[in-house]
């Protein structure tokens, strides 16, 4: 059977669909992944990216850390693609229980979708490091420099950097949420930023779905695999 037929059959069948996402789910929207920030990186930054979006480096080096921040990672005026859309209509039509994602720009929210468990946090939540008040996305990308709060101190993005630990409910509503699903559908990621890639593991089912551009180190474990853009699959869906 071909591809996409044989996942068109699977989602007519399945009522506890899970999708675990990533960078590659909002290229289409015009946001460029990782890869592609590192490529950009090699010819403006003098530091992997890696380093630059850890905790020590923030601390270290705030001025540096927001400048690549608002730059490079804070991505404002993007609208939904047609994945975002499709994922928010199952979820509407009850078949799709949750979307577990590592993307911070909040596109599947836009979309309507409501349970999306952000496994690396958000772009939209900032919080004042010393008294805890909110700010928006907007408010980070119009302060020079590093962003302060009335009361004076940093305001922080509600983003995980590395070294940082990831939210421990959102893990556990992300592990809760793949435990359960029929369908489990793994896309638009490289599978290689951990523990994120690790919760694919604790599906159950036989029907692991993995679209992606380029292989990935999971390609051998799934049940389905299709190498091409999300936007041809999902527009046929
Ligand atoms: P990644 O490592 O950049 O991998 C992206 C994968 O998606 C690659 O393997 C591509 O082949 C694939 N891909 C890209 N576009 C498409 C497409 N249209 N259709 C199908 N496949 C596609 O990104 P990961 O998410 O795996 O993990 C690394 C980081 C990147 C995560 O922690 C993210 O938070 C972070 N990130 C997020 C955003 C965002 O929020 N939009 C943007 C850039 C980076």
């Amino acid at each position: 059977m071909e591809k996409i037929h044989q996942l068109k059959q699977w989602l007519s069948e399945s009522r506890s669909i899970v999708f675990f996402g990533g960078a590659g789910v909002s290229t289409e929207s015009g946001i460029p992944d990782f890869r592609s920030v590192d490529g950009l990186y090699r010819q403006r930054f003098e530091y992997p990216p890696e380093t630059i979006i850890s905790h020590s480096f923030y601390l270290r080096n705030p001025e540096y850390f927001f400048r690549f921040y608002r730059e490079k990672m804070l991505p404002l005026g993007f609208e939904p693609n047609v994945t975002h859309k499709v994922l928010a209509r199952w979820e509407q039509e009850g078949k799709l229980l949750a979307v577990v994602t590592q993307n911070i720009d909040g596109l599947h929210q836009k979309a309507g979708s409501q349970r999306v468990y952000e496994l690396h946090g958000s772009v939209l939540r900032n919080y004042c490091t010393v008294c805890g008040k909110f700010h928006s996305a907007e408010f980070v990308k119009e302060a020079a420099g590093v962003p302060r709060c009335s009361c004076g101190g940093i305001v922080k993005p509600d983003v995980v950097l590395y070294e940082e630990q990831l939210d421990g409910n959102t893990i556990e509503n992300s592990v809760a949420a793949i435990a359960q699903a029929d369908l489990l559908i793994v896309a638009g990621t490289s599978l290689t930023v951990y523990p994120a890639a690790g919760l694919i593991d604790y599906y159950r089912g036989n029907r692991l779905v993995l679209i992606n551009r380029d292989e990935t180190p999971y390609d051998s474990r799934a049940n389905l695999v299709l190498h091409r853009s999300l936007g041809d699959i999902f527009r046929q869906l």
